[in-house]
């Protein structure tokens, strides 16, 4: 951990470099997941944590990359386990901030099961998805939510295939708090994650992020994004029934739900690693 900083040792809350890892990340100049890395610290800052109050979980792709730039509590894991690990992590430390982040191949294809039920269980962490609508790390597949009729040297005709609605499906799965962000606001998507942290449960952010190398037209995201016109609701229906018919480029929060959370009692009957493996001798 970057523990320089006077803040740090004073105990006095920190700025968002401090949450800054020594890495260099090494995504495509101008990729959106540059401008997520600057809102998940300015973010973290907000909340006033320190950096091992504080875990964040991926899995692999570009986005993945994620917890290696910053000073945290990090795991790279599985393609589309993050939210597996995240959830086993947040049971077994609640007092940790869990923040689990990627990209729509990780979190919609490979890892759409785990979505689904991390939306269900609502353990009190928060799930970041950069969406460039592609596969940028494996050099441009279509993902679930690429349009049918997107074209390209692996989908010369478009996939053909409806996209994947990620923020209706994470309400029809019982989702606490349902938000769109546009990586081109740092800002705005720091003061959207910061909410997302503090409300409890389960909370979605979908944060759009143009992979500039395999979808360089994502670069006119910039002029499609605009407020969501309404208040958030707390009524999933309503909310889906807005994300179902709006443009896609609303930006905001969309649902702040009252769901139980789901937290287990930690402690009680609790097993030593050497426990558990006496359980599988055989
Ligand atoms: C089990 C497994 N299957 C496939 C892969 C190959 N793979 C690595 S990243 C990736 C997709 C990444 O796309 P996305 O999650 O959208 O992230 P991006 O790179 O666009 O940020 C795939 C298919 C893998 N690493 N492991
Ligand atoms: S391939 Fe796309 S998603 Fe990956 S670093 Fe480059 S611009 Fe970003």
């Amino acid at each position: 951990m970057n523990d320089t900083s006077d803040n740090m040792r004073s105990g006095a809350a920190l700025q968002p470099a401090a949450f800054k890892s020594d890495y260099k990340p090494i995504w495509c100049p101008g990729c959106g997941d540059f401008s997520v890395l600057s809102a998940f610290t300015k973010a973290f800052a907000m909340i006033g944590k320190r950096p091992e109050q504080i875990a964040v979980v991926s899995g692999i792709g570009c986005s993945s990359r994620i917890p290696a730039y910053l000073t945290s509590y990090g795991f790279h894991g599985v393609h589309g386990r993050a939210l597996a690990a995240a959830t086993g992590l947040k049971v077994a430390r609640p007092d940790l901030t869990v923040v689990v982040a990627g990209g729509d191949g990780d979190g919609y294809s490979i890892g759409g099961n785990h979505f689904l039920h991390a939306c269900r269980r609502n353990v009190d962490m928060t799930y970041v998805v950069m969406d460039n609508h592609v596969y940028g790390m494996t050099k441009g597949q279509p993902s679930p939510t690429t349009e049918p009729d997107w074209q390209s040297k692996l989908s010369p005709s478009g996939t053909g295939l409806r996209v994947f609605h990620p923020l209706v499906v994470a309400l029809a799965a019982g989702a606490n708090f349902v938000a769109r962000a546009f990586s081109g606001d740092p800002n705005g998507v720091a003061a959207i994650l910061a909410e997302a942290i503090r409300h409890p449960g389960f909370s979605f952010v979908e944060v759009l992020s143009p992979c500039v190398t395999f979808r360089p037209e994502q670069r006119n995201w910039k002029q499609a994004v605009h407020p969501a016109p309404v208040e958030p609701t707390n009524d999933p229906a309503q909310a889906a029934r807005r994300i179902l018919t709006d443009d896609g480029f609303n930006v905001g929060i969309l649902y702040r739900g009252d769901r139980m959370v789901y937290a287990p009692p930690v402690g009680k009957g609790k097993k030593k690693p050497a426990d558990l493996e006496r359980g599988f001798e055989v």
